[in-house]
């Protein structure tokens, strides 16, 4: 089975609220997802998951079309791919992981399809439903009656953990409320890189509110900061942006720069690499849990089945789809008990519903291999 047609749709699909960080608000996902076509047929999906500005990371959303249209799917079309030799092929175009990613995955689904098997049998998923964690803006109020309000409608839906997003003026105030109403509710803060060095004791202040970790604290090169950061505070440190790949985990571990790890399969190039970072981790002790790009179904299938292998112990931002969107792109994730299930059907085991991809899509390109 070659791969015979790349398509890359555009869509833009309204957030049920606007999503505010210290990097910048989103109220419209626009998002890309790669569609694989092999010679049987089959259809294969990845989702890119790159924001419209190069806010999160260097990459983003017309970056990475680009790139996958002028670098990526030269390599990957009119070929037969497993996922490991796709991987070292697509290894030799440097950084643009979330390109990679996404174009690796819908390769993988197609791949998996034509043997059958699950992508979560596939890395090694040792349960059937994993435990869900929400991530909860800054209110664009900037009130912290609307971060209560939020917060409150996660934890009577069953949510298992929140994540609020911080930034410096927005942290032990809105922590503070939150761990009053909720005592013992597992809690913990994502920063996006907002603070520097100068703020290692001033995070410390958040240790007596028991908080899981504290993500992200500082800029992702500054593996010094962090671990200034992480011997200032009691609360254990985690890293997202900072984890571009094995080489990077191993170097945050062995420099205690970080205690616990968040992967995204798109940061770290997709699931083959993301499930090397998770062994290392596990060997090594090192908690993990599945982070979250907003994704639509699509990659929510794929991130789910990788939440499901065991080193991930900590709940992940793998929430519900009505916690994103009116209306998915997919049949929704729906949450239940504070769980969602592992999808089962061959490859991610879920494709776009034909209506609503047509329906929200605002481009579409179309890669044909030559012959
Ligand atoms: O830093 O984890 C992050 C969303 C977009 C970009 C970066 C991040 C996030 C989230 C939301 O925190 C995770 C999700 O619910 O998908
Ligand atoms: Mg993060």
């Amino acid at each position: 089975m070659s791969i015979e047609a790349l398509r890359l749709h555009s869509l833009e699909i309204p957030l049920v609220r606007p999503f505010r960080t210290s990097f910048g608000t989103q109220t419209v996902r626009d998002v890309v997802l790669v569609e694989a076509i092999d010679s049987d047929g089959r259809h294969g999906w990845g989702e890119c998951v790159t924001m419209a500005w190069p806010g999160y990371n260097a990459e983003y959303t017309a970056g990475a079309v680009a790139v996958i249209e002028r670098y990526l799917a030269p390599i990957v079309l009119g070929q037969d791919w497993d996922p490991e030799r796709l991987r070292s092929k697509l290894d030799v175009i440097r950084g643009n992981e979330l390109a990679k990613a996404s174009v690796a995955t819908a390769v993988l689904d197609a791949w998996l399809q034509s043997r059958e098997q699950s992508l979560g049998d596939y890395l090694g998923a040792v349960r059937d439903h994993v435990d869900c964690g929400v991530s909860v803006g800054i209110p664009t109020s900037e009130t912290i009656a609307e971060l209560l309000e939020e917060v409150g409608g996660y934890v009577d839906a069953g949510y298992r953990r929140i994540k609020l997003k911080i930034e410096p003026g927005w942290d032990l105030e809105p922590v503070a409320a939150v761990r009053e109403l909720w005592p013992s509710i597992p809690l913990q803060v994502d920063a996006n890189q907002a603070y520097t060095r100068e703020h290692a004791h001033h995070l410390a202040r958040l240790d007596e509110f028991d908080l899981l970790l504290i993500e992200q604290p500082l800029g992702e090169d500054d593996w010094w900061g962090h671990r200034i950061v992480a011997e200032a505070c009691a609360t254990p440190i985690c890293l997202d942006e900072s984890i571009l790949s094995l080489e990077s985990a191993e170097a945050a571990i062995e420099f205690k720069a970080a205690s616990n790890i968040n992967i995204k399969p798109g940061r770290v190039g997709g699931f083959v690499q993301a499930k090397e970072i998770h062994d290392l981790c596990l060997s090594r002790e090192i908690p993990v849990w599945c982070g979250g790009m907003l994704e639509t179904g699509v990659g929510r299938a794929a991130n789910i089945a990788l939440a499901a292998l065991p080193g991930f112990t900590l709940p992940g931002d793998t929430s519900a789809s009505n916690r994103y969107y009116a209306e998915d792109v997919t049949k929704p994730f729906v949450l239940d008990n504070g769980t969602l299930p592992v999808p089962t059907g061959p490859g991610i085991g879920i494709a776009p519903i034909p209506e609503n991809l047509t329906a929200m899509r605002v481009d579409l390109i179309e890669l044909m291999a030559t012959r």
